[in-house]
């Protein structure tokens, strides 16, 4: 997907020209994948761009950094102060705020031992992040299966982790789909390559537990306190492929895509974009653009 270049990003506690924010062909994370991520989104509201759950994100970014073993030199409210700063600094009405932590240049091997830990943010404009995401996407049950949580530690948003998203997609676009499902390795849904699931089946929602080697969706908890704020009964339970199949209504949902309707799973039709999803993504853009008071206390101002 290209991407639409903004001012500045943040680095080591620095504001740097965009261009300017390389690094060293022998980092640690480039050739063994020893990073964690975040990322988020900033809308527009009636008093200017707020931060969707940015503590909840920087909580997981350091709770990722932890269970990778990664130190990171900056605390958590320093990292909230520049995220804040560098989306007032390249002056976005809404955009897209990627925190990265990885480890970099100083030793080789494996062994992560005294690599130094690099910290940086990027914020840019991003629109709509899957094809075909008013119409609904459609879906492709991959022949890769999800990370599994005794392989990887699947609770962490981690680089390395990400190449298997990267195969999925890939495989999925190739096959002409626009986005792939992942099972776990018991056979159970897991995930798509970059957004949590929500499948309507009768008056109830269902989303696959982590267990399944899915992402805590902060996205997905906002769904789940939306959906149950809408009177929906919402559950997390392992899902089978066939569950997909006689879905009634499904959506995908992440901080990229926001809340995506699904129109078919291996060419199984679901159909056109059901009343629930609707409802749902009118929500989520209340709650977002701070219209809905409800959830005035998910946004940051960023002033
Ligand atoms: N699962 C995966 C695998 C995933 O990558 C994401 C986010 C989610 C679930 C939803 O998580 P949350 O954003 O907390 O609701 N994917 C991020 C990166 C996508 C990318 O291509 O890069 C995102 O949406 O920011």
């Amino acid at each position: 997907m290209a991407l639409t270049e903004s001012e500045y990003i943040w680095m080591d506690g620095a504001r740097v020209p965009w261009r300017e924010a390389q690094v060293h062909v022998l980092s640690h994370g480039l050739h063994y994948g020893t990073g964690v991520f975040e990322g988020i989104r900033a809308y527009p509201t009636a008093d200017g761009p707020a931060l969707l759950r940015l503590d909840e994100h920087l909580d997981r970014l350091f709770r990722s950094a932890k269970m990778l073993r990664m130190t990171l030199p900056h605390g958590k409210e320093e990292l909230r102060a520049a995220t804040l700063e560098l989306v007032r600094a390249n002056g976005h009405r809404s955009c897209y705020v990627r925190q990265l932590a990885h480890l970099g240049y100083g030793v080789m091997g494996v062994d992560p031992t005294g690599a130094p830990v690099h910290v940086s943010i990027a914020s840019w404009e991003w629109g709509a992040y899957l094809d075909g995401a008013d119409r609904g996407v459609r879906l492709m049950t991959s022949s890769w299966r999800r990370n599994d949580p005794s392989v990887v530690p699947t609770a962490a948003k981690a680089t390395g982790p990400y190449l298997n998203s990267a195969l999925a997609k890939l495989e999925a676009r190739d096959a002409g789909f626009d986005e792939a499902v992942l099972l776990s390795t018991d056979g159970y849904v897991s995930e798509c390559s970059g957004e949590n699931i929500f499948v309507r089946r009768g008056d109830v929602l269902y989303t696959p537990p982590s267990s399944a080697g899915a992402l805590e969706g902060i996205t997905q908890d906002s769904v789940t306190a939306l959906a149950t704020d809408l009177g929906l009964t919402v559950r997390r339970e392992n899902l089978l492929r066939s569950d997909l199949y006689a879905a009634d209504e499904m959506f995908l949902c992440g901080t990229a895509a926001e809340v995506t309707p699904v129109r078919s799973v291996d060419n199984r039709e679901i159909g056109e974009p059901g009343p629930v999803t609707g409802k749902i993504r009118d929500a989520f853009t209340a709650a977002v653009t701070g219209a809905d008071e409800r959830y005035r206390h998910w946004l940051t101002y960023v002033g």
